[in-house]
């Protein structure tokens, strides 16, 4: 098997996409977190891993994947674990797991997102997010508005790298406006209850198709549209927008895909990599605003362990 390298951040939508195709062809990897709240996807370290500046990226075979679609289609081709989630695309279901791969990469994710983080009153439920994610979302959404500026700073000062960062302003820039633009994540979110709409009459076929109760999106097995679908789900949930897409008195079999999925393995383990960022910004909001405190802590353990070693 391949030696494979990801550079992700855990509660980033793409980076949990290509999570959870690794951990559903139960694959090893090499993993490295690159904190996005912080800024550290413009190092130019990482610049020379991709100049785009964003995750996920993989490393493998001496080459980098910088975009997660050619990263699931690469580990779906090239790791031979016994499990396809792409299907080929000669067949039926290849092409319908194709349509609705599309359908799902049409959907403005950040927009959504941050929108809710913009706009907090959109939320049906309010977002499930600890102490320290909710600060990590804030400084992003300020490191947002403050953005361009760093941005063109990094544009002088590493010449190298000058048109990926300028690149990235007019993005931002683009993608910010939509943000802080209330109707436009109103019509997102709207939009967002069409497919849910799409996605409870798919199941519902499938469901009569295959004359079983426990289908996924187009049948028996699991797909890459699974993979989409699950980690959709997920975002809404967090956003505390489950109510309105897959309560079970609107969209019943919806919420009930929801539910069974979570038995899923790998399901699981991409949920403990999501808890894992709230720990990891925990700890990053400890250091930059009671750096003392890290400092201590250190020489309190060193103490203690001297000391326990001397008994
Ligand atoms: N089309 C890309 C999108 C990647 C992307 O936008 N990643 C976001 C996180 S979900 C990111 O790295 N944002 C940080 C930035 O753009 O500086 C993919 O599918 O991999």
């Amino acid at each position: 098997m391949a030696d494979l390298k990801l550079y992700y951040f855990p509660t980033s939508f793409f980076s949990q996409k290509v999570l959870l195709t690794l951990f559903e062809k139960e694959a090893q990897f090499r993993e490295q977190v690159i904190m996005i709240h912080a800024g550290e996807q413009n190092e130019p370290w990482y610049l020379k891993v991709t100049p785009k500046g964003t995750v996920p990226a993989l490393e493998a075979q001496g080459k980098v994947f910088t975009d997660s679609e050619d990263i699931v289609t690469y580990l779906d081709k090239e790791l031979d674990t016994g499990i396809k989630l792409i299907p080929d695309l000669s067949s039926k279901i290849g092409q319908e797991v194709d349509k609705w791969r599309r359908i799902f990469n049409d959907l403005n994710i950040a927009v959504i997102t941050y929108g809710i983080v913009f706009h907090p009153e959109l939320s049906q439920t309010g977002m499930k997010v600890s102490s320290a994610m909710k600060k990590g979302l804030q400084s992003a959404k300020e490191g947002m508005r403050k953005g361009s500026k760093t941005l063109q700073e990094k544009a002088e000062k590493y010449p190298e790298f000058r048109e990926e960062f300028l690149a990235k302003v007019s993005l931002q820039t683009e993608r910010l406006a939509k943000m802080e633009n209330k109707e436009v994540v109103i019509q997102a979110l709207n939009e967002l209850d069409t497919l849910f709409d799409q996605i409870e009459s798919t199941l519902a076929e499938t469901r009569k198709e295959q004359g079983v109760t426990d289908s996924w999106l187009l049948g028996s097995r699991f797909t890459m549209a699974d993979i989409f679908l699950t980690i959709l789900m997920d975002r809404l949930n967090f956003l505390g927008l489950e109510e309105r897409y897959f309560v079970t008195s609107k969209r019943p079999l919806a919420n009930d895909y929801y539910q069974r999925v979570g038995n899923r393995k790998s399901v699981q383990q991409n949920r403990q990599k999501f808890k894992k960022a709230a720990n990891l910004m925990f700890v990053r909001m400890l250091k930059k605003t009671i750096p003392a405190f890290v400092g201590v802590l250190g020489v309190v353990i060193s103490v203690l362990y001297w000391r326990a070693r001397s008994k």
